[in-house]
């Protein structure tokens, strides 16, 4: 690969625990979309409990975030939420579909974790829709447009029995969902081979849906998270035309390197600008936020010219 896909910010990390107006311990694994003419960004945050909360932040360029002063969802205190959200809620991902943002996050509880569904138009009035898995998934992107009228996703289940993958859901409503398949999987003795699963909601180029993901590695010290990205058919998303055999990202800066998980670099969020260019958020060691660009042909062509032939 000639030279970085991704273009780090010059003054990383963009948020951490300090611009927090409520005590956090971390700020990390945000989603990010465009709003309003700006950027709003849903962050995680771990309390000194050790659960999470999701906190939302503002900013007019993307790169410079005001935080509300209250978390923008904490666990539901009644009715199903509550139940499975009881020990937090965790590494939220937005969607715009159809003008309304879905967003999708981690509800932790004695169950396991599942994956839950909000959606709102204003980031004012949330409302809950549904626990969309059962326990053991994780890391839920939904398309920003419907395929023949029905939502579309990617998601990562996790087994003892098979290699941690990506899969793709179909549903009519949001509720209920099926056709399930695996698309992608992890490749031995490569720097995904302990696990894959979505990052970033995938985004729409005239040559595919660009899908950010995220692989793991384990070392004898332990697990390396980086990021790598994959391109999926325009029309028909279970369709993976590549994966780009070599990550676009991993750990590097000391906040990267040093933290409350280290070694991670982790996305939920991605905007792509009139430019052409791609600003990918990710959270560094599970403790702060950073961001940088790239261009989307670019990202394109790494999925096609140096895509990995193993399955
Ligand atoms: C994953 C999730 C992420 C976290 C990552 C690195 O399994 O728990 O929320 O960022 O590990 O710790």
């Amino acid at each position: 690969m000639a030279g970085p896909l991704v273009h780090r910010y010059e003054k990383n990390p963009i948020l951490t625990s300090k611009d927090v107006p409520y005590p956090v311990e971390t700020v990390h694994n945000a989603g990010v979309v465009a709003h309003g003419g700006g950027y709003v960004m849903l962050f995680r945050s771990h309390l000194k409990t050790g659960r999470s909360v999701i906190g939302l932040a503002e900013s007019k360029d993307g790169f410079s975030f005001t935080v509300r002063p209250k978390p923008f969802l904490t666990p539901a205190e009644e009715g199903i939420f509550a139940e499975y959200e009881a020990f937090g809620v965790e590494d939220p991902r937005i969607s715009c579909v159809d003008g309304e943002y879905l967003i999708t996050y981690s509800a932790y509880s004695r169950h396991g974790v599942r994956i839950a569904l909000a959606r709102t138009r204003d980031f004012r009035e949330v409302e809950r829709v549904a626990v969309i898995t059962q326990a053991d998934h994780r890391n839920i992107v939904v398309f920003p447009e419907k395929f023949g009228n029905r939502y579309v996703r990617l998601d990562r289940p996790h087994s003892e029995i098979a290699p941690w993958s990506i899969w793709i859901s179909y549903s009519p409503d949001l509720v209920h969902w099926g056709e399930s398949r695996r698309i992608i999987a992890p490749v031995p003795y490569h720097w995904d081979e302990a696990k894959v699963g979505p990052g970033a909601p995938p985004i729409k180029t005239d040559r595919g849906w660009l899908s950010i993901y995220h692989g793991a590695f384990q070392t004898m010290g332990g697990g390396v998270y980086r990021l790598g990205i994959a391109l999926h058919d325009l029309g028909d998303p279970s369709k993976v035309l590549g994966v780009g055999d070599e990550w676009i990202l991993q750990p590097e800066d000391p906040w990267e390197i040093t933290g409350y998980v280290p070694n991670v670099v982790f996305s939920c969020g991605a905007v792509p600008e009139d430019d052409g260019t791609v600003k990918i958020y990710w959270g560094a060691a599970d403790t702060v936020m950073c961001v940088g660009t790239a261009s989307i042909d670019a990202l394109v062509d790494h999925c096609i010219k140096c895509s990995r032939r193993a399955k």
